[in-house]
């Protein structure tokens, strides 16, 4: 039984003191389930070999082994802490990547795999895709993701070397983009890249351009 009276010296009732008291009560001790993970949907692209499904697979805690030339694209719903990342991939085999463009529609960020140690050819490749991606209608305005892979390898290009050569200041200035050295037997860095991607989806700490 609750008597409704003014509480002295506010305009609120004892009914609404009571009622609001118990939803911080609520609040505070009775532990619901946790607000859903915000979900952004990313196409994957780079040259095959570069490492992009490896690198998917570990960060799904799938093995690495084994892992067979995408033909096509295939998805992968990539789980952290603070977000899911649905990531399209897109096969990189020369006969496929004329088709790539015809994927891009709906992402919300890109993420592009280089193999830091190829042939100059292969890298010259690799740096006209990214030059057409980085300019494309639908991928021009949103955050990428440059993962510099294969760096356990001796003959891997430095992240400075990458940058120079793929002359990514001219080209990506004022674009939200971030290029990190990688190679998959060190998955924490992988991770830590990705929180940075997730943090420019979510447009936190946005600086033009990050190395
Ligand atoms: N040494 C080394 N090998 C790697 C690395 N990343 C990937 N690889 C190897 O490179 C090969 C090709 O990797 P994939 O993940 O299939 O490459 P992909 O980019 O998905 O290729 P496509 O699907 O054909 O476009 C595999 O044998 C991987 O084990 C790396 O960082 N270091
Ligand atoms: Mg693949």
């Amino acid at each position: 039984f609750l008597s409704i009276q003014k509480v002295p010296g506010t305009s609120c009732s004892t009914v609404q003191v009571q009622a609001r008291l118990s939803k911080c009560f609520r609040a505070l001790c009775c532990k619901g389930p946790p607000p859903p993970r915000p979900e952004y949907d990313l196409v994957c692209i780079g040259l095959s070999g570069s490492g992009k499904t490896s690198l998917l697979s570990q960060l799904c805690s799938e093995s690495a082994e084994n892992i067979v030339s995408t033909t096509g694209f295939s998805i992968k719903a990539v789980p952290f802490q603070n977000a899911i990342l649905n990531v399209k991939e897109l096969g990189g085999a020369d006969n496929i990547r004329k088709y790539w463009s015809r994927y891009y529609q709906g992402s919300q960020g890109v993420i592009f795999v280089l193999d830091s140690a190829s042939s100059e050819d292969d890298l010259e490749t690799a740096r006209n895709e990214l030059h057409s991606a980085l300019q494309h209608p639908q991928l021009c305005t949103l955050p990428f993701l440059i993962l510099a892979n294969h760096q356990d390898k001796p003959a891997a290009r430095s992240v400075q070397e990458i940058k120079k050569y793929f002359e990514l200041e001219p080209l990506a200035r004022g674009k939200r983009w971030i290029l990190k050295p990688c190679s998959l037997d060190d998955m924490e860095a992988v991770k830590d890249s990705f929180s940075l991607l997730i943090n420019l989806l979510e447009e936190r700490d946005f600086e033009p351009s990050r190395m």
